[in-house]
């Protein structure tokens, strides 16, 4: 007698999954029916973690009889990259997420912040919340504070919550456990900047692997290889995932671009021409914020950056 269940998968192995009837934490071993698998060829994997799906079993499952995924439900929202601009397919990072916390760190390694911002645009496009942690205060030292004093204040100007933090110190540690304690948490970053440590500082009863950065580059080294969550004994679930090495848009409109930027999509509608690009039109309310330093240069870059591009492979 087939029985049926419908559980969250929390590790994604490539073809071998781990599912939990959450809230429980009961993780047990799941593969994917074939059919499932073809179903989903716009993306290179069909089921992500954080996705609800109903499998099959008959016994107790276990390695040698995994449940057989059958089903994956409707999604809530996810979040997507793909690899490269030029590549078609894309890759679902998660699922059913109540927010991104997108890891940075200002040095060591050193911040990339167009590679931010396209996360957060992608973040606004799918319909996850983000929350900015800036990592490793403790190793920015006495020089750095106007660094640090002009990070914050672009992203935050700009309507996003960011947390200094710092694993050695514990600075922010609380806050952000204090944000995470519920629902679905996503970590998500460049290698090396510390998601795995911080998975460990917020419970220090779990243990994911922590990587050194490489001496000669003082980056990451790519520790963490799979996406996997953890049960927080704050009560959240918290999802580790791999550093990313680029961050390619998916299927964003030019058009849009703009209003997944928060500081920019408030004066939609004050500009003379609408539509509005923001580039080079007479009249244009974010250029004259710009001027004004109510926007940063740094954010318009990177949004110049954007269109540049949709522009090059589309
Ligand atoms: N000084 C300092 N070092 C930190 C801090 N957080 C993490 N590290 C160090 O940074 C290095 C990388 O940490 P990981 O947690 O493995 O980074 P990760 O983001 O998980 O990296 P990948 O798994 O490769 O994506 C380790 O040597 C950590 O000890 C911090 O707040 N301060
Ligand atoms: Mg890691
Ligand atoms: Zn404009």
């Amino acid at each position: 007698m087939k029985r049926q269940l419908q559980a969250t998968v929390v590790k994604n192995a490539g073809s071998h999954f781990l599912l939990s009837p959450l809230p429980a934490w009961k993780p047990f071993p799941a593969v994917l029916r074939g059919k499932v698998r073809l179903e989903g060829s716009a993306s290179t994997n069909p089921v992500a973690v954080g996705d609800e799906v109903l499998c099959e079993y008959d016994d107790e499952p276990s390695e040698k009889s995994p449940a057989i995924i059958t089903r994956v439900l409707e999604r809530r929202n996810h979040l997507v990259r793909r690899s490269t601009n030029l590549s078609r397919r894309s890759h679902v990072i998660a699922a059913n997420l109540d927010r991104a916390v997108i890891v940075v760190t200002l040095y060591f390694p050193e911040i990339k912040q167009p590679f931010l911002d396209r996360i957060l645009v992608s973040c606004e496009a799918y319909g996850v919340k983000p929350l900015i942690v800036l990592n490793k205060m403790d190793l920015y030292g006495s020089e750095a504070p106007d660094e640090v004093a002009r990070f914050l204040d672009i992203y935050r100007q700009a309507g996003y919550r960011v947390i200094p933090a710092s694993v050695r110190t514990g600075e922010g540690i609380e806050s952000l456990r204090g944000e995470c304690s519920s629902g679905l948490s996503l970590l998500t970053g460049e290698s090396g900047v510390g998601k795995s440590s911080l998975v460990k500082a917020l419970d220090p009863s779990l243990s994911p692997k922590v990587g050194e950065l490489s001496a000669v580059h003082l980056q990451g080294c790519h520790t963490t290889s799979l996406y996997e969550m953890y049960p927080l004994s704050c009560g959240g679930f918290m999802i580790d995932t791999p550093g990313l090495r680029g961050f390619g848009l998916s299927g964003l409109e030019a058009a849009e671009t703009a209003s997944y930027f928060p500081e920019m999509l408030r004066l939609s509608g004050k500009c003379r021409f609408i539509p509005c690009t923001h580039t080079h039109e007479p009249g244009c309310a974010v250029k004259e914020a710009l001027e004004r330093g109510e926007i940063s240069p740094e954010r318009y870059n990177s949004y110049l950056g954007m269109l540049e591009e949709d522009g090059k492979f589309r």
